[in-house]
């Protein structure tokens, strides 16, 4: 495909003076994967320039999930975001989402497209989307994620391009994209293997409304993992262990399921340990395409995997941009509505494996919010998977700092998943399953086998003291171990 000479070529200076104050931007980028670059970071410097010369300067911000420094840590560090919705990771943003000096809608992420086709978030008045390719018609060849961009690019009033050369436009390959049409006019979507493809390998957009063309050529900035700790491998100890005894009772097919992980490293030891272990090689129905993957499917273990972005740091992207011929015909990655259709993980069976912040003896658990009030990143696309799997794995170390908090407690502080969705929860301590049991079997099954030892015995305390009922609870007393660390610091007396 020839260069893009039929549109304007811009200075992300240039792109950013187009922009308002107050305007909705739809941005691309699902973690730092595929997230724009030049424009945001130009645009956090005007609005800086702005706000020093008494002017005022915010935007509200859509992506397709988190993104990298050049969105949401640029812009906010600038106090330039009024609004942001779905997801987020960066830590100026989140202090300022708890300083409620930005709102912040924290939401599914296979709602955003649909959202954006029926008009909830109001105009969106750009949408500013890194592509490794754009043809004279307006097709978008996009870069290592799809998130929501084929959405904003039908939807923005004005639109610029990012043409990132740092990737190869053999990513086309991978692409497959559909928007869906309006309810009642869904027909199934027929997607009945993680590799399907429905969609082309373009996003659509109407030519005259792109403003121009800003090139860049930078990687995606995502950091490599941690090396994986002792709770993490027990973590993925216990979740092993849990396949295959469940492959073996017939539970799980011998061709196994689709597995999905969340992000973070508990989950990329998790898919380490599967990859070592006697599962059998698997695909994934997912949405992140992340490190331990590559590695997994040069081995054999992983067959294929449909995401939505390709998170992968410098040196594994470097191996897939290597070897395109074996990865391309490997990855499919489509719009999150799609990566994350709650009908598709129900047909396909997928076995989801999602980190927790805090669980509760009932089953419940708290993903975002850190005693109830403050926002760690957001649910994300893990209520997507959770709910409509058919086995939900919720994992945790049983504490967080250094033991002063449990994260085991009688009622979490704050719900994304509740008891009627979870169905196994796992911490470095042992596997509950629920499935089959009542609250108070429940209740027991997750403090001898989820808890940490320290906490136990309070735990055990609580439900013997708690008003009898189906469900047992103190409501004067379910919050104590909050109250306690949010008073001293620790959630139990030393
Ligand atoms: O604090 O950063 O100060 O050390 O929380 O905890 O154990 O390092 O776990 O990095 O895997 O993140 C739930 C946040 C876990 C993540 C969450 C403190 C702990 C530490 C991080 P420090 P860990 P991880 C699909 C999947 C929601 C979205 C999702 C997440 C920090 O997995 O955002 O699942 N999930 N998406 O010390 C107070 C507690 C705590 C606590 C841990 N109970 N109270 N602090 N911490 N438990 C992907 C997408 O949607 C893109």
């Amino acid at each position: 495909m020839s260069a893009p000479t039929r549109f304007a070529k811009l200075t992300p200076e240039e792109a950013a003076e187009l922009i308002g104050h107050g305007a909705t931007l739809g941005f691309s980028g699902f973690t730092p994967a595929g997230a724009a670059k030049a424009t945001p970071l130009a645009l956090a410097a005007r609005a800086k320039r702005l706000h020093a010369e008494g002017k005022p300067f915010k935007v509200r911000v859509l992506t397709g999930a988190s993104t990298g420094a050049s969105i949401d840590d640029a812009l906010a560090e600038a106090d330039a975001i009024s609004w942001r919705a779905p997801y987020q990771s960066s830590k100026a943003l989140r202090n300022r989402i708890n300083r409620q000096e930005t709102e912040f809608v924290d939401m599914h992420l296979s709602h955003v497209p649909q959202m954006v086709e029926f008009g909830f978030f109001g105009k969106i008045d750009f949408a500013i989307v890194e592509a490794v390719d754009v043809a004279p018609d307006g097709r978008i060849y996009l870069s290592t994620s799809v998130g929501a961009s084929p959405s904003y690019l039908k939807h923005a009033e004005k639109v610029i391009i990012e043409v990132n050369r740092h990737h190869t436009k053999q990513l086309m390959e991978m692409h497959d994209i559909k928007i869906l049409p309006a309810p009642p006019h869904r027909n199934p979507i027929p997607i009945d293997h993680p590799l399907a493809k429905i969609g082309t390998p373009f996003a659509a957009c109407d030519p005259e409304k792109i403003l121009g063309i800003v090139e860049t050529d930078e990687s995606d900035g995502v950091a490599p993992f941690d090396p994986v700790d002792d709770v993490s491998e027990k973590i993925a100890g216990h979740v092993v262990k849990f396949l295959l005894d469940e492959l073996a009772a017939g539970r799980i097919p011998p061709e196994f399921l689709p597995l999905q992980s969340g992000v973070g490293n508990v989950a990329n030891a998790v898919m380490a340990g599967l990859g070592k272990s006697d599962v059998p090689s698997f695909y994934m129905y997912s949405e992140v395409f992340q490190d331990a993957l590559v590695d997994l499917m040069e081995q054999g273990r992983l067959l294929g995997a449909s995401a939505t972005s390709l998170t992968l740091s410098e040196p594994q992207l470097k191996r897939v941009y290597d070897n395109m011929r074996f990865f391309a015909p490997r990855i499919v990655l489509r719009p999150q509505e799609l990566s994350n259709n709650p009908g598709v993980i129900r047909r396909l069976g997928v076995i989801a494996i999602n980190t927790v912040l805090e669980m509760d003896i009932f089953g419940n658990a708290n993903s975002t919010h850190v005693a109830g009030t403050q926002l760690m990143n957001g649910v994300g696309g893990s209520g997507d998977f959770v709910r409509n799997s058919y086995l939900s794995i919720l994992v945790a170390p049983s504490i967080a700092k250094a033991g002063r908090i449990s994260t085991v407690v009688p009622m979490v502080s704050h719900v994304d998943h509740n008891e009627h969705s979870v169905q196994i929860l796992v911490t470095e301590q042992g596997l509950a399953d629920l499935r089959g049991l009542g609250p108070i079997e429940r209740a027991k099954r997750i403090i001898e086998k989820c808890a940490h030892p320290s906490y136990r015995p309070y735990l055990h305390d609580y439900i013997q003291s708690a008003t009898l009922g189906h469900v047992r609870h103190d409501l004067a007393r379910c919050y104590e171990l909050h109250q306690n660390l949010l008073k001293t610091g620790q959630m139990l007396p030393k």
